[in-house]
């Protein structure tokens, strides 16, 4: 009779391991958009590598092309400002990828890696500097603030398109 097999050791542990517990965390959501700039110079796959390897968890990921009534709902807040009209012709110009992003701090954590508006000013190593030179190409959206991103959010996904659970590496990321 075959001796018994014993199981292999888990290799990641779960947060039922209560030897390596996973705090809850308190989780944040923000959206992204890689932009129609990104998408035509091929920065698709560098612009996610860069949030999916900094540990924020994708939940949600589609690619489209956004609607001139979807652009002006969702920057609203700039309608009137001179940049205006150009930042509605340039996000509907060409497909971009949306993507919701989660984790604790997500929101800063995505605008830290994003940088600063201006590419000239975004700090070296941030998206919008390392690929980026003109404001009104800046490569990348992210959510400014939790209101914003729960109000930007429902603009692009339902929330049936917006996955809830856990990758084997969270306990490694989230402490
Ligand atoms: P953010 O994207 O860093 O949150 P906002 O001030 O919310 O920056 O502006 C929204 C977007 O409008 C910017 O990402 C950029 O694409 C565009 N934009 C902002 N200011 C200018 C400008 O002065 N000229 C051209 N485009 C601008
Ligand atoms: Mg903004």
């Amino acid at each position: 009779m075959a001796a018994a097999v014993k199981p292999p050791p888990q290799m990641f542990p779960d947060r039922t391991d209560r030897h390596f517990p996973c705090r809850r965390i308190v989780v944040e959501r923000t959206l992204i958009i890689i932009k129609p700039d990104a998408v035509q110079r091929g920065l698709i796959g560098e612009i996610i590598r860069r949030f999916e390897r900094r540990g924020l968890r994708i939940v949600a990921m589609k690619m489209m092309r956004i609607s001139p009534e979807l652009a002006e709902r969702h920057y609203a807040v700039h309608k009137g400002k001179p940049f205006y009209p150009g930042l509605i012709r340039y996000i509907t110009s060409a497909p971009v990828v949306v993507m919701v992003l989660e984790g604790p701090r997500a929101i800063e954590i995505a605008r830290r890696t994003m940088g600063a508006t201006h590419p000239a000013e975004a700090a070296p190593g941030t998206i919008r500097a390392d690929f980026g030179v003109e404001v009104g190409r800046n490569l990348v959206h992210g959510s400014d603030g939790p209101e914003t991103a729960a109000f930007e959010i429902p603009l692009f996904f339902n929330e049936d398109e917006i996955l809830s659970y856990e990758r084997v590496t969270d306990p490694w990321i989230f402490e």
